[in-house]
């Protein structure tokens, strides 16, 4: 029976990746009554007579799980943080650190708006991200604005499942769009941000 990983699901619909096909799937009935839910990520079994009919029947065993975003087997988070608006806050990152790593997931801190910083918070910011390297961890410093370092995190995203995580307008989204712009994610004025509800680390487990 065919493999494959399940990247989307939709209204009850799997859709399960195998080599370049894509098939849409339902869950086995025996999930609904044993209460399994298979998740974006899992490497499943499948049956399928063509390409909108098929049926999952198998869940291989998770690497991890998150709940928010629902998904497993994730190798690695993406820590998106701003340099400024909002400032950047090694206090929260360092709660996301111990998160991501009880998880046995990889971390990579992406700092984003470096368009934006100026003379005045540069140092304390360069401190902090050598502060993190020394640590071990991967910093890249970006700006959706310029562009710039996007084209040295795209080798990192490459063969791997990555889940972005931060704060509410720390620019995820755009810096998706400026990895593809085919992603056309809505992107928001940061004013309309104050006051929502943000990611916060402890919804993730
Ligand atoms: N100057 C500058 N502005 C940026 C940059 N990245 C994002 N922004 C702006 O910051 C605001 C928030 O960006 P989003 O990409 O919507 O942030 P988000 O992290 O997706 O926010 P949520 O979806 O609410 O979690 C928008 O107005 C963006 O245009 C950047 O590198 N430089
Ligand atoms: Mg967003």
């Amino acid at each position: 029976m065919p493999e494959g990983k399940i990247i989307k699901a939709l209204s009850g619909f799997y859709y399960v990746l195998d080599g370049e096909e894509v098939y849409q799937c339902r869950g086995r009935g025996v999930f609904r009554k044993n209460k399994v839910t298979p998740l974006v990520g899992d490497y499943v079994v499948f049956e399928a007579e063509n390409k909108t009919d098929g049926t999952v029947t198998e869940i291989k065993p998770r690497k991890n799980e998150l709940i928010r975003p629902q998904i497993s087997n994730v190798d690695q988070a993406i820590l998106v943080f701003s340099a400024v608006e909002p400032d950047f806050s090694p206090a929260l990152l360092d709660r996301f650190l111990v998160l991501i790593e009880d998880n046995e997931i990889e971390p990579i801190i992406v700092v984003t708006k470096l368009d934006l910083v100026t003379a005045d918070n540069q140092k304390k910011l360069s401190q902090y991200i050598k502060d993190y390297q020394k640590l071990g961890y991967t910093v890249l410093e970006t700006s959706s604005v310029t562009a710039g370092g996007i084209e040295e995190l795209v080798p990192y995203l490459e063969g791997k499942t990555s889940v972005f995580a931060g704060q509410s307008g720390v620019g995820k989204s755009s810096l998706l769009n400026a990895i593809n712009p085919e992603l056309a994610l809505k992107t928001d004025d940061i004013s309309s941000h104050l006051g929502r509800g943000s990611i916060r680390p402890g919804t993730l487990s």
